[in-house]
Order: C-alpha cells, then structure tokens, then sequence
C-alpha cells in the first residue's frame, strides 16, 4: 500500500500438483504460519486457503489448491476438482509442486492443465532431502525441463525449508507492479474461526489415518474471547455411527488428543489461552449431499 513506491509488486499465486507432493507443507513454510493442514492422506486441503506474504515491496497472495485428481461421483470431490481449476484462473504466477522421487500419470494430468495458461510456471522440485545420491539431481531436472517451458526450475524441500528464498524471488520477479491488496502484517483472509476448524480436521485426520475416510467436517459453533481466553466449540460431522465411536476412542481417549493437539495449535496461532470443546455428531450422507456442502460453506 504505497502507491508512490514504483518497486511495489502484487499478485496472485497458486500452488498447484496431484496430492502428497508438499503443498501445504510449502505454503506453511513460506508463510511461517500453520495455515494450511498437511497429512500423509490425499486430500487433506479441501479450501482453497489464502495465505498471504509480504516482503518489503513484494506482496505474494498465495492460492493451495487441492489436489488434482480422477473424477468421482461424490460431491466432495466434484468440489475439489471445482475448486482447483478455479483457483487457476487469474493468478499471475503458477508453482507446480513434484515430487523429486516419483513422477506419476497424475503429474501428467496436472502438466496438461496448465498447458492452457500463459502465465509463467515455476516448477518447484520438491523434496529433495530424500535424494541419496547428489549426482541423480541434475540429469533429473534435466529430463523435467524437457516437458515444458518451465520460467524457473528449483529444487527445495519444503519439509526443511531448503531453497525457498530462490523460490520467492522467482515468484516475486513475476508478480505485476501494483499496490498492495491488503495490509503489510495481514497474512490471511481466512477468518479465526475457519482455521480453528481446519486445525480439528488436521488432528482428527493424523489420528485416524486409514482407519476413517476423509468424509469428516468440522463446524465451528462458538468461537468468542472472554478476558484473556479464546472459547471454541467445534462440532465434529461424520457420516456412521461406527465413524462416531472410532472418532471419541476408547473412554472418550482418542478425542480428548484430538481436543489437546487442536488446542495447542490455536494457542500457537492466536497467541492466547484456549478452551476447546469438541461434540462428535452423525450426520448421514453429508459427503454425498450438496446441500451439506453449501451449509458448511464449501460450495460456492
Ligand atoms: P499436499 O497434499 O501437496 O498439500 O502435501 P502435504 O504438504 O500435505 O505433504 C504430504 C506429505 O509429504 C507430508 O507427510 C509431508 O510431511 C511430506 N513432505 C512435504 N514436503 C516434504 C519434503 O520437502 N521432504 C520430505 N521428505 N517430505 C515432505
Ligand atoms: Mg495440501
Ligand atoms: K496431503
């Protein structure tokens, strides 16, 4: 926001590639904030989050999108795939994330999306901790320059945060001169209140692992200070009985980490003492009902 500075640069990111290659687990490293939900699982990141970094004239807005993946009759992931072809349109700058070790018709599938857009693409190289051998690294970028006419191509690994300042200057080397959108400090459009319920869903999602599908949402429905104490009530959504008691363990255990875990996230985040109280609800079928989507807010 200093019209008057001819070096002031802003625009639009978005952070595409299939699930698992690192993302969120980018987006949280750039931005140093936890504000997009990472896991082993396919599929954790079902917003579009906006996450927002400012570097004196430099301000990058940052799209994650989900991950781009087959189609499937269920309305989720109708969203999903809504969701991050929309999150194409209008960016400025693209950063295609892979995976170092392994490329996939999935990668493909993504190289073929963006082969529509004119903006430049910056191909991020990711994890590349997990290498044994140096000398694989180069002959291997080497085959990936070949598959399109990438603006950049750097490696980095997101999970130890290695090369990620070449990343941002090739980002902010493309974003237009413009104004600032937002404030110099605001790193988030997101509301408080949104990314309470994304970090329940990330605790429950690192519990459960295998043993409970994705069909789990959250609805936050008291978020309020009182003093110095946040008080959250999230309301836990599952689709079976069955999912319900796998969800509250055994005596009530599994949902009381899941309760500790979420909690010292959000005192981490919102910098103050939290209560968290956690309900587990069925309510059948939400996955497969649009309806359920839209009142969560999550088909729009
Ligand atoms: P997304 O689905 O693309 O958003 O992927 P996530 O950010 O959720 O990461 C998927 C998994 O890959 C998680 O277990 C991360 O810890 C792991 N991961 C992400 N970046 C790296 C990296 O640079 N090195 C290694 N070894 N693992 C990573
Ligand atoms: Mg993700
Ligand atoms: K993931």
């Amino acid at each position: 926001t200093r019209p008057e500075d001819p070096n002031s640069r802003c625009g639009f990111v978005a952070i595409v590639g299939r699930p698992n290659v690192g993302k969120s687990t980018l987006l949280n490293h750039i931005l140093g904030q936890k504000l997009s939900i990472t896991s082993r699982k396919p599929q954790t990141t079902r917003h579009q989050v906006l996450g927002i970094k400012t570097d004196g004239p430099v301000q990058a807005i940052y799209v994650d999108t989900p991950g781009m993946h087959e189609e499937e009759p269920r309305a989720l992931n109708k969203y999903m795939n809504k969701a991050a072809t929309s999150a194409l349109i209008d960016v400025d700058v693209v950063v295609f994330v892979i995976d170092m070790m392994t490329w996939t018709t999935a990668d493909e599938m993504v190289l073929e999306k963006l082969s529509k857009l004119t903006c430049p693409v910056i191909l991020a190289v990711n994890k590349v901790d997990k290498i044994e051998k140096r000398d694989m690294l180069l002959p291997h970028l080497d085959m990936l320059s070949k598959k399109r006419d990438f603006a950049e191509i750097i490696p980095l690994s997101a999970l130890r945060g290695t090369n990620l300042q070449p990343l941002e200057e090739a980002v902010g080397r493309f974003l237009p001169q413009s104004v600032h959108f937002y404030p110099d400090d605001q790193i988030t459009d997101r509301s408080e209140r949104f990314l309470a319920s994304e970090m329940v869903r990330e605790k429950i999602t690192r519990q459960l692992g295998a043993e409970l599908p994705y069909s789990v949402a959250v609805e936050i429905e008291e978020f309020k200070r009182q003093g110095k104490t946040l008080h959250v009530s999230a309301l836990i959504l599952v689709e079976r009985e069955g999912q319900k008691k796998i969800v509250i363990g055994d005596k009530g255990e599994r949902l009381r980490l899941i309760g500790q875990e979420a909690r010292q996230d959000m005192e981490r985040l919102f910098d103050c003492k939290v209560m968290l109280r956690l309900w587990v609800k069925v309510k059948r079928g939400w996955a497969d009902s649009d309806r359920a989507l839209k009142s969560l807010g999550m088909n729009d």
